[in-house]
């Protein structure tokens, strides 16, 4: 059986979610081993990582503005650090081994305080080998809820991952081989959503927060049993919301969808083969009484919009891999012919500069670029600014404009979350002083 038969295999089956969520701000959270139930009963067990006995880690939820202090344990072998990934954060809680604080030591503990500006889906994940340590499951979700939420009956969060695993249900141990570095990354042979919640009556409204957590896999998913629209991206509101159609999430993408039930809510994903039943949401019962009003976007967010006649123009060229990514980088992987951290910062930026930056992808692989502690706006071909996003998705070949206001004082990541691809070259930084 190869790796794509076995992913199909297992598709048919329902299958419950294998841990707790839900946990309030202001708590501790310990990074250790734990024992997840991701195959169907009887097809056994898979030992990984996770936060407080699960993975994903319990759900933080904050309100905007609100404040998130996380009391961090480290109980795994290695070092680790959380990364809030999206947060408009206080540099010094971004977590970024090296760049905004030291890795946290086995047995270690480091405190994170943050506020949370802006609401939306959020994430956290493992910052230290991340290639390994968020494949391995050291990730959990972040909500930061608006102060006036849209009204729907259920609030159900959808992590997408994969998962390399053997036959017995192990993660299988080939971590950090130079094939997963110099192509895709680390892709999974099985893969799930997984869901917050079981059931929704018919008739019922409710808002799916999508996460891709996978460390390679860009998910393309279609969501089926009613009628919706996609209200965010990143977690920041579309200022139109878009028809649902096929959804694209590349690694660390978030998508938010608010959907008036019909049947069981469906989510399948792409594969040369045909849909692959990620998940279902049963449809048990019918709200007798539902929320008529049209679905409504989600509130603005008070950003103002970037001027590109001011912003500096910059080019980030992806460079490296398998087949024929010729750079002068050490590693795989580079951004403008260096691979990995340099010792300067790639860009200054006086705070509230704004930059046009062109993505350049030279490469055979598509990527996902995250920059940390700020989204940018997409630009259109028309040169408008489009979806304001924190990570990026830019296909083999193709290059996308993105501009950002760097308003966020302190030391900034940028990276591809193709975690292989960061571990191998795929990263630099920025200051803004
Ligand atoms: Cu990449």
């Amino acid at each position: 059986m190869n790796r794509r038969d076995f992913l199909l295999a297992l598709a048919a089956t329902a299958l419950t979610p294998a841990t707790g969520w839900a946990a309030p701000s202001g708590f501790r959270l310990k990074a250790e081993p734990v024992t997840t139930r991701l195959l169907p009963d009887g097809q056994g067990v898979t030992r990984m990582l996770g936060f407080n006995g699960s993975s994903p880690g319990p759900e933080i939820r904050a309100r905007q503005g609100g404040r998130v202090a996380v009391s961090f344990e480290n109980g795994i072998d290695g070092a680790s650090a959380v990364h809030w990934h999206g947060i408009h954060i206080d540099n010094a809680m971004d977590g970024v081994p090296g760049l905004t604080q030291a890795a946290v030591k086995p047995g270690g503990a480091f405190d994170y305080v943050f506020d949370a500006p802006h609401p939306g889906t959020y994430w956290y994940h493992s910052h230290e080998r991340s290639w390994e340590q968020v494949a391995k499951g050291l990730y959990g979700p972040l909500i930061v809820e608006e102060r006036d939420p849209p009204r729907v009956d259920h609030d159900i969060t959808v992590v997408l991952d994969d998962w390399r695993l053997t036959r017995s249900g192990g993660l299988a141990p080939n971590f950090g081989n130079r094939h997963d570095f110099s192509h895709d990354g680390r892709l999974g042979n099985f893969a799930r959503a997984l869901l917050s919640r079981e059931a929704v009556r018919r008739g019922d409204r409710v808002r799916l927060r999508l996460i891709n957590t996978a460390t390679a896999r860009i998910f393309r998913v279609r969501i089926g049993g009613g009628d919706g629209i996609v209200v965010a991206h990143d977690g920041m509101p579309l200022a139109k919301p878009a028809p649902l159609g096929e959804l694209v999430l590349a690694p660390a993408q978030r998508t938010d969808v608010i959907l008036d039930v019909a049947a069981p809510v469906t989510f399948a994903m792409a594969t040369r083969r045909g849909a692959y039943e990620l998940g279902k949401i049963a449809a048990q019962g019918v709200n007798p009484a539902p929320i008529d009003a049209p679905i409504a976007p989600l509130p603005p967010v008070d950003i103002p919009p970037p001027d590109r006649k001011k912003a500096r123009r910059l080019t980030l060229a992806m460079q490296g891999g398998a087949m024929g990514g010729r750079h002068r980088g050490k590693d795989f992987w580079a951004f403008n012919d260096y691979s990995g951290m340099p010792y300067e910062p790639w860009q200054r930026f006086a705070r509230g500069e704004t930059a046009l930056i062109t993505m350049k992808n030279d490469t055979a692989f598509p990527h996902g670029i995250h920059i940390h502690g700020h989204h940018f706006h997409e630009v259109g071909e028309d040169g408008t600014p489009g979806h304001y996003r924190d990570t990026t998705l830019v296909d083999p070949r193709r290059s996308r404009d993105v501009l950002c206001v760097f308003d966020n004082p302190g030391k900034w990541l940028i990276h591809c979350h193709t975690l292989a691809h960061q571990a191998s070259g795929m990263k630099t930084w920025v200051e803004v002083v």
